[in-house]
């Protein structure tokens, strides 16, 4: 089994969290709004997805981890490893996570860890977590869906961290070769003090693009908690690279010095039908203004309206809206939740999910809803009960739609159709017991699918001759 991508539960409702940054109290408070208590099953079934960076910058990341565990262990919940995560189990002491690194040295406002038993369960927590979650209808990663690097992780038997440190070294390598990171740490030393001086200005150093590229892409744990870079300009004739995603452009001061490389806007490239739901960049509302943050240089969303879907296909979402950000003077920012498969947002500030706000993406060109065909089910055991009444899905074609159906009927058929049954009672167990789903709208040339006529015939086929 491969342990870096794991499924997703395949027929309950699923709610998405962003990335949550230390902030127990909002992730309190959405969990209430989407109908989670303590560690009870949520009543309509549904399942928490936690999309990685739990912890670092605000005020209580072992609370959060502490409930995020609770959830994963009682069932209700997966969760999945993000650049935060990993950089703990590196060892890797940065800013915002000195509460666990360097507890004498946290920031005022965060709740250490100090416990050496405490510590060591909340790394055995992230060691096992995956990098990628996955069903047919739904890719889930903490940064980046890269196909190259999906693939890579798909070969693989290992844990993350094995994973990771076997790249890492062939990353070594190939930096190593012909001197490459040699002579990209000469050119940047020679910038002197003007490479972490904002007010000045520094030339463009294609080695050290090269340098920073090579390091980041060749991973694919790396590219997929923490997203693809490329230079910011063409590299040289004599020398081969993959071409550029956006035109060439000059250096830019973020995060304390200045950068050679970009983020690439991957859900651009991103050219398949299984949407996808990240988190790690955050979403911008427009009145903050993140690149005056200092910290990450352009605005990759820009263009992009608050809540839409983004991407070729407009089917790439990313689910941060920047709640880290309260831990900066500026404020502002949410914890939010995608809805699945309702596809709607919910925000920590939402009381409840009527104020959930719709990310609609199956729009064509002329603007109709290009998947206008819904399945919902009931349960023919709570027949009586429209609560445990959900949505299954949404379809082109009621063809499609109603082929669905049978294949849910069927299997409930095929599983109970023993040697000892026949039909009578067969369909009997049926009506009591199994699901009846339906589809909205029927047009006026179809006939109403029902899925209790269609039990009896398949009864009186299943059961023929014995
Ligand atoms: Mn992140």
């Amino acid at each position: 089994m491969n342990r870096i991508i794991q499924r997703l539960p395949e027929n309950c409702g699923l709610d998405i969290i962003g990335d949550i940054h230390g902030y127990i109290a909002p992730l309190e408070k959405l969990l209430a709004s989407l109908g989670y208590h303590g560690n009870q099953p949520h009543a309509e079934g549904r399942q928490l997805v936690f999309c990685g960076d739990l912890i670092d910058r605000g005020p209580d990341s072992p609370a959060v981890v502490a409930r995020v565990m609770g959830l994963v262990a009682a069932g209700h919940a997966q969760c999945i490893m993000g650049n935060h995560e990993l950089n703990i189990l590196l060892g890797e002491t940065k800013h915002g996570n000195h509460w666990y690194a360097d507890p004498d040295d946290a920031e005022g406002n965060q709740t250490a860890m100090r416990d050496p038993a405490a510590k060591k369960r909340l790394k055995e927590f992230f060691e096992g977590l995956p990098l990628v979650l996955e069903n047919d209808q739904l890719r889930i990663v903490h940064a980046c869906w890269d196909p190259r690097s999906i693939e890579l992780l798909r070969s693989e038997g290992g844990s993350v961290m094995d994973v990771y440190r076997r790249y890492e070294q062939q990353t070594h390598q190939r930096l190593t070769e012909r001197n490459l990171k040699g002579l990209a740490d000469q050119e940047e030393a020679s910038l002197g003090a003007a490479y972490a001086d904002p007010s000045g200005k520094v030339p463009y150093i294609w080695l050290m693009a090269a340098r920073d590229a090579i390091y980041q892409d060749s991973n694919p744990v790396r590219v997929t908690a923490s997203g693809l870079e490329e230079p910011l300009k063409a590299y040289p004739p004599e020398v081969y690279g993959k071409p550029l995603s956006e035109p060439d452009a000059e250096p830019f001061f973020a995060g304390g010095k200045w950068r050679m490389v970009r983020r690439v806007k991957w859900w651009n490239q991103y050219q398949e039908e299984t949407p996808v739901i990240f988190g790690h960049y955050w979403r911008n509302f427009g009145t903050p203004d993140l690149a005056g943050v200092g910290k990450f240089g352009p605005d990759l969303f820009e263009g992009i309206e608050a809540h839409h879907w983004m991407g070729k296909k407009n089917n790439v979402y990313c689910v941060d809206f920047s709640v880290g950000m309260r831990a900066s003077e500026r404020g502002g920012g949410h914890l939010a939740a995608v809805r699945f498969p309702e596809w709607t947002v919910v925000h920590d500030e939402h009381d409840s999910l009527e104020n959930a706000i719709a990310i609609e993406h199956d729009i064509d060109e002329a603007g109709r809803d290009a998947m206008p065909f819904r399945i919902f089910v009931d349960d023919n055991f709570n027949y009586m009960d429209e609560s445990s009444r959900y949505c299954l899905g949404k379809f082109e074609s009621f063809d499609a739609a109603v082929t669905r159906c049978k294949s849910i009927v069927d299997e409930f058929l095929v599983k109970h159709n023993t040697d000892q049954i026949d039909a009578e009672s067969l369909l009997k167990l049926y009506t009591m017991f199994g699901e009846d789903p339906f589809v909205i709208p029927t047009p006026e040339s179809e006939t109403r699918f029902s899925a209790w006529d269609y039990a009896k015939q398949r009864c009186e086929e299943l059961c023929e001759g014995s």
